[in-house]
This record gives structure tokens, sequence and C-alpha cells, in this order.
């Protein structure tokens, strides 16, 4: 069985606190820094049992993570087997279409060794722990970032800057559930992955000879400070507002919005209740994650009467949509960050250019290799306008393919009686083929074009699945990041701390 006690404690469950700290940090005496790490920072690391047995004296949660360049200066030359780790977060951002302007200088820098996350109900606690640690430590790290996370507040609590409510849908891994233990129950629709999807050396993992021992149990964690626009997005969504008849406006921009997402903002799955929200569904954890986009009488590949392919939750865990299964997952753990949305903000301008005022999520996603995990969903799917339009040539092909071996039914492609309704007005079948619409277009939320040009998310507007929708403007702009690996407590005590 897994050894809990030894995995740190925000990479299977998540801290889940009101308020979270981000503490990037340079290791200005490595010598010293180790022996506090296994003497004044060890002892406060949170568990994953600590966190599943939900002890009272757990005011602050404290969790930390290293970057290749601290391993390097804590003098650990093994090698991770993870190439987007050892490379860093910065020299990949290119591949992410990331506008270098916009990445916080500290992210663009080369002075960042680790962080620490500190979680707990007050600002305050985390304070006072944070001061803890650092005067224990005496001067052998130094700060060279913060972003302080903290839960939206009021009935907004659990929802991200957009409205919607998060943290509904993350995998488990096998082994984990234990009756006995409440954080652990698996719930109808939530996908099992073998423990090595996302804990290193775990049976399962894609590159298990190729990991040093000590990094067993540990995990990837990629940090993204992505900044929301949300009065743009607000604007966008009432500019183009659907038309299903009946609805007012603002109806009409919040099915737009829950059609972009997925989940209507209360979490209700559209693939369960399509044109209205349903908070009864929302709220119920046996439901609001059990569906996979299947349905009776209903065609997964050409149907986006529930949901569109592009929609944020699609792209990122196409569920049933590959039949084989994958093992592109992630568990998210991330906080919103910054101030709500003023009325200044929120009136004719629509933008949100002051600084000052920046929100976004603090995003955290662990996984046991960026390439499959968090850099696969950004790039392969969310950012790739054609996820899906493969399986879009795929039901083409194959009745194709299967027409050349019935010769007579070649007639009922051409007559229209093939199964995509698009393919009807199509005079030519390899035509078809070629067909531009098939493209589903970028992720509305956080997919981000070639050069950062506008985004042509396609299947949003449920009166006509292959009308385009041009987003001119990102909604979430990346302000940079880094990845860490988040080490076990043995790694901690024996290999990092000596
Ligand atoms: Fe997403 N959002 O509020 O808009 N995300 N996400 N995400 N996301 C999800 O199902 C959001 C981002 C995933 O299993 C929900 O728990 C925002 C990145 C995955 O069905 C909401 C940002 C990546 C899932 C949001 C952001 C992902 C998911 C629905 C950036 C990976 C689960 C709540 C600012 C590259 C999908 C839920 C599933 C769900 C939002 C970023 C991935 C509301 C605002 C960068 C895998």
């Amino acid at each position: 069985g897994l050894n809990l006690t030894n995995i740190q404690g925000d990479i299977l469950i998540g801290m889940k606190k009101n308020k979270e700290l981000f503490f990037f940090f340079k290791i200005q005496d490595a010598t010293a820094f180790k022996s506090h790490l296994g003497a004044n920072i060890l002892p406060l690391i949170t568990t994953t049992t600590q966190i599943l047995s939900n002890s009272p004296q757990l005011t602050t949660l404290v969790n930390i993570a290293f970057s290749q360049k601290g391993l390097s200066a804590l003098g650990v030359t093994d090698n991770l087997g993870d190439t987007l780790f050892f490379s860093g977060q910065l020299n990949g951002s290119s591949s992410f279409n990331d506008q270098l302007s916009n990445w916080v200088p500290q992210f663009a820098g080369s002075d960042i060794d680790g962080v620490l996350l500190l979680a707990s109900d007050t600002v305050d606690n985390v304070d006072s722990t944070l001061s803890t640690i650092q005067s224990s430590i005496n001067g052998s790290i130094s700060e060279v970032y913060r972003i302080q996370g903290a839960a939206r507040p009021g009935d907004q609590q659990g929802h991200e800057h957009f409205g919607f409510m998060d943290g509904i849908s993350n995998p488990t891994i096998s082994g984990f559930a234990a009756p006995a233990l409440p954080g652990t129950i698996v719930h109808p629709g939530q996908a099992v992955v073998a423990p090595g999807i996302i804990l290193v050396g775990e049976q399962g993992d894609p590159s298990l000879s190729s990991r040093p021992a000590w990094a067993l149990d540990g995990s990837f964690l990629a940090f993204r400070q992505l900044q929301q626009r949300v009065p743009e997005f607000n604007k966008y969504l009432l500019d183009n507002a659907l038309s299903e008849p009946n609805f007012t406006v603002q109806e009409n921009a919040d099915l737009l919005g829950a059609r972009m997402m997925g989940r209507w903002k209360s979490g209700a799955p559209i693939d369960l209740t399509p044109l209205a929200d349903d908070p009864v569904l929302a709220n119920d954890p046996n439901r609001n994650n059990n569906f996979n986009y299947t349905h009776p009488t209903f065609d997964i590949k050409s149907d986006q009467t529930h949901c569109p392919f592009s929609a944020h939750i699609r792209k990122t865990n196409p569920r049933a949509d590959l039949a084989a299964g994958f093992n592109n997952h992630i568990i998210r753990a991330g906080i919103p960050y910054g101030p709500e949305v003023t009325s200044d903000e929120a009136s004719a301008s629509a933008s949100s250019t002051d600084p000052t005022l920046e929100r976004g999520l603090a995003f955290v996603a662990y996984q046991s290799s960026i390439s499959t995990g968090f850099a696969f969903l950004q790039k392969a799917w969310a950012s790739n306008a054609n996820f899906h339009t493969v399986l879009h040539l795929l039901i083409h092909i194959i009745p194709f393919l299967s027409r050349l071996l019935q010769l007579g039914k070649w007639h009922d492609h051409f007559t229209g009686k093939c199964a995509r309704t698009d393919c009807h007005s199509s005079f030519f079948f390899f035509l078809c083929l070629f067909k531009i619409d098939y493209s589903t277009g970028e992720d509305p939320i956080i997919g981000v074009a070639a050069g950062d040009g506008p985004r042509h998310p396609s299947g949003l507007d449920p009166q006509n699945s292959t009308r385009v929708m041009t987003i001119e403007q990102d909604f979430v702009v990346s302000r940079g990041g880094e990845y860490f690996f988040s080490p076990s407590l043995l790694a901690l005590q024996n290999t990092l701390s000596v």
C-alpha cells in the first residue's frame, strides 16, 4: 500500500484552506539551509495522513518543493527524469504561446530555487508560521516573490474569479481510497488512475526506470500565475450572448459562459443539464461528476447539443471521447488570488488594466510527468485548435472505408444518409474531410492561439454547432511560473537535508 505519511499533503488531497501563501525563495547558504531543512522545516511539513485525520492542531499546513535550480544548489546531481522540469518553465514558455512581456520578472529570472506553500484559515496564521520558519532558518534562504492566495468572499467561496465553482473534478489514485478515510471516497464519475500517474516511482509512472530511488512518492508541481480578465470575460459573454428562444439576454450570456466552461457557475455539468442550471445537482457529489459525454441515441463524435468539444472541462478531460482511455491526468490544487472586481472595472470600461487590481488563479497541478500532464493538457488539448478534429476525420474515414467494402452503399453518402449533418451538403466526400469547420478551436478559457492571435472555438452555439466564434482577447493570461518537485518526507530527511 501507499505510505501516506511519506507523501506531502497537498499532492493527493489538497490543503484546502481559505488562505494559501506561495513563498518563492532562493537558497543563500546551502549548507546552513540543509541543516535547517531537516531540523526546522521537516517537522512542520504536513503529510497526507495528517490532512486525512483532520487533526485540530493543524493550524497552518506547510509543504515545500524545489525547482531544478534548487536541487542543484543543494548538491543533488541525480536527474529526476523529467525534461521539462530539468530545463525549467521559462525555457519552455514559447511552446505555450506565452508572451514573455507578461511574465512576472521573478519568474523570468533565475533566482527561484523553491517554494513554501503555507495554508491556513487566516493570513495572520500563515504570516506567523512564515516568521517562525524565517527566524529558525537564519537567513539561509531569501524571499524572491510571493503570491497570497485567498478563497473568494461570501457565497463565492470555492468559486474562481469568473464565478464558476472549482475543485469538483480531480482524479484519485488506485490504492488511496479507504472507507475509513472520508477524504478518499471515490465519487461516481471520478477518474481512478494508477498511482504512478501522479506519484513518481509508483506503479504506472511512465518513466519508472529512470528515477533515482529517493524520488519515490514525490510529485512534480507545475505552478502558473494565471491572470483572469474578469470584466473582459463578462463583457464578451454579454456582447455575444446566444440566441436561445425565451431566454433573456443575461440568460443567453450565462449559457455561453456555461458552454465555454462545460459547467454552470454553480458547478452543475452541462452534459447533464444543458439548458438550465441545477444547483441541487451541482451540490451532490454523487452526481456532479457522473457524466462522460455519452448519451443513449446520441453520437458522441458529432453531437454537441449537451457540451461543446471546445468546453474547458471537455478539452482538459475528454472522458469517453477518447474511447481507448488516456494517461493525461493532473491533480489540481490551486487557489484564487487578487481582489474582487470593483464597480469601476465592472462599469462601462470593462477593462482590467490597473495592475494593483490583478486577480486570477494561483494554478497548481501535480503529476509524475509534466510533459504528459500539465504541458500536454495545455498544449496538445487546450491550445490545439484541432484537438477532436482527428475524431471528426475518423468518423469519416471509417464510413469511407466501410463503404469501399460495400460499394452499393456509396450512394448513401452522397444522398445525405451519412451521419454527419454538415456532410450532407457536401457533394464530394473528400472535400468534406478537409472542411475547415471540423476544427474544434481553442479552449475558450485557457487556450492560447499561436502568436497569441484570436481564438476560434466552435460548438458553443447550441442552435448551430458548426458556428465558429472569434475571441480576440485572452481572458486568461499567463504571468509565468515554474516547475517544482515536491519530495517525499523521507527524501527531505535522508537526501535533501544531508
Ligand atoms: Fe481548469 N475556471 O474556473 O474557469 N477549471 N481552469 N485548468 N480544469 C475546471 O471540474 C479554470 C486550467 C482543468 O475533470 C473547472 O473541478 C480557470 C489549466 C482540468 O472534467 C473550472 C483557469 C489547466 C479540469 C476551471 C483554469 C486546467 C478543470 C470546473 C485559469 C490545465 C477538470 C471545476 C485561470 C492545463 C476537468 C471542476 C474534468 C476544471 C477554471 C486553468 C485543467 C471552473 C479559471 C491551466 C483537468
